[in-house]
């Protein structure tokens, strides 16, 4: 049985299949792919059209799309179960990782993240109004993540769930601007969701800065 993940260090995407194998126990060989890079080999567009990280190979079949790679990591090994039983928590997991996807990842990620954080310290330019776009916009995203947040530990249920995952990725990145940090502190049931998942092992041993 061989699992390969073609992944990028610092990707957000990519750290969350990382995040479930560490919680599942599933042992992975990774493959360094920088989409970003030009000298990304042509012929990784076999493996992903759109030339995104990450890609899971197992055992000859082969899967792109986060949400589904983790999906099927967790329903295709043992180990402890990332998704609810309960038919409303599932759905709602399924909602902040379409959320993750549609609504976080760009402004949080790409606009607050890289540009104040990212580019900076691999001495690449930065625009401030990027920045200062990407937070306006947060404060939408994190408002409508607030109301979703449950009372308990986790995002949606007392178990941690895929969704905790998804999110937490990009959580980290946005907390590590100043701007990002201070916006977060504001909502209350968040800074509690963040507090608490910072300290979990798969989140601490799969920090890419
Ligand atoms: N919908 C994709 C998104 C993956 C994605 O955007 N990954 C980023 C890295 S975090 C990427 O490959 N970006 C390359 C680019 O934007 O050209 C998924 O869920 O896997």
């Amino acid at each position: 049985m061989t699992i390969t993940l073609h992944g990028y260090t610092y990707s957000v995407y990519s750290r969350i299949p990382r995040m479930v194998c560490h919680e599942k126990g599933i042992a992975f060989d990774w493959r360094e792919v920088d989409p970003f890079d030009d000298a990304t080999p042509e012929s990784y567009g076999e493996l992903h059209p759109f030339r995104r990280v990450p890609v899971l190979q197992h055992d000859g079949f082969t899967l792109y799309e986060t949400g589904a790679i983790s999906r099927y990591l967790d329903e295709a090994f043992p180990g402890p179960s990332l998704q609810p039983a309960d038919i409303g928590q599932r759905a709602r997991m399924a909602q902040i990782i379409s959320i993750v996807d549609a609504y976080v990842y760009w402004p949080l990620v790409r606009q607050v993240f890289s540009h104040r954080v990212f580019r900076p310290k691999f001495g690449d330019s930065w625009d401030e109004d990027t920045i200062a776009a990407g937070l306006e916009t947060s404060k939408v995203v994190l408002a409508a993540l607030e109301s979703l947040v449950s009372e308990h530990h986790h995002i949606i249920s007392p178990e941690v769930s895929l969704a905790d995952f998804h999110l937490a990725t990009m959580i980290d990145y946005f907390a590590m601007a100043d701007e990002g940090a201070t916006m977060l502190a504001q909502y209350e049931k968040s800074s509690a969701w963040w507090a608490n998942m910072r300290l979990r092992d798969s989140v601490t041993a799969t920090a890419p800065l």
